[in-house]
């Protein structure tokens, strides 16, 4: 590991590493345009742990690169505590406000002993929906959260994180196949998608052993990956 110190957490003084290969484009083209499909008719925006039911979630979540870098911030045995795939339908609003993976009503996580990594299905674009971060954010440490039905949000899916003021926030946009992995503290958000074609996204939070702090029982048993000792 690089430019890391003791208070910077797990991914350096941003909170935040980019520029992983998951898949090549071309597959996680493919993939998103099968995914398109599949929901489609229903228009559903949020699959809940599709690594547990489904082969190509279930090999994304162990992608050789992306776990090499999971590796490499939390320590060697790595489960996978939960997935959401996200589908932002053209021209229908869909924001994610401010929030922190660590942290919301159902969960919260260890920052030194877990990650979260986002994963760009599709191409991922300023236009049709992209995360954006605050780089530096996890030196807040957690901050209080609203809860969906507090803030109002239709199907905003996160618990809102509250309790800071205006922040400069980084754009980034990932070609399809390239992931990005935060600290769990990191705050980050996405906007409607005003493009022409749906945008597909895999979030995944990693755990090592002792991650969760604190957890919804009914959540289904972290997945464990790599590592005996679960
Ligand atoms: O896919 C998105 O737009 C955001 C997903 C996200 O931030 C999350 O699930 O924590």
């Amino acid at each position: 590991m690089t430019d890391v110190t003791s208070t910077d957490g797990i991914l350096g003084r941003r909170g935040m590493r980019t520029g992983i290969e998951w898949s090549t484009p071309g597959a996680a083209r493919a993939r998103a345009a099968q995914l398109v499909a599949e929901h489609r008719a229903r228009r559903q925006e949020i699959v809940r742990n599709p690594h547990l039911a489904a082969d190509w979630a279930r090999a994304a979540v162990r992608a050789p690169h992306l776990l090499a870098a999971v590796q490499e911030a939390i320590g060697p045995d790595v489960a996978v505590e939960n997935t959401f795939l996200v589908v932002k339908w053209p021209h229908r609003a869909f924001e994610i406000p401010w929030h922190q993976d660590g942290i919301d009503a159902r969960v919260e996580l260890d920052p030194d002993r877990s990650v979260s990594a986002w994963l760009a299905i599709s191409d991922a674009t300023l236009e049709n929906g992209c995360l954006h971060a605050v780089a530096g954010s996890h030196h807040f440490g957690y901050l209080p959260f609203s809860s969906e039905a507090e803030h109002g949000a239709e199907r905003g899916r996160a618990d809102q994180a509250t309790g800071f003021t205006t922040v400069d926030s980084t754009a980034l946009p990932l070609p399809a196949g390239s992931a990005l992995l935060m600290d769990s503290r990191l705050l980050h958000r996405s906007g409607t998608n005003t493009g022409d074609g749906a945008r597909v996204g895999l979030n995944i939070r990693y755990v090592a052993p002792g991650g969760i702090r604190r957890r919804d029982p009914q959540s289904p048993s972290p997945d464990p990956v790599t590592g005996t000792d679960w």
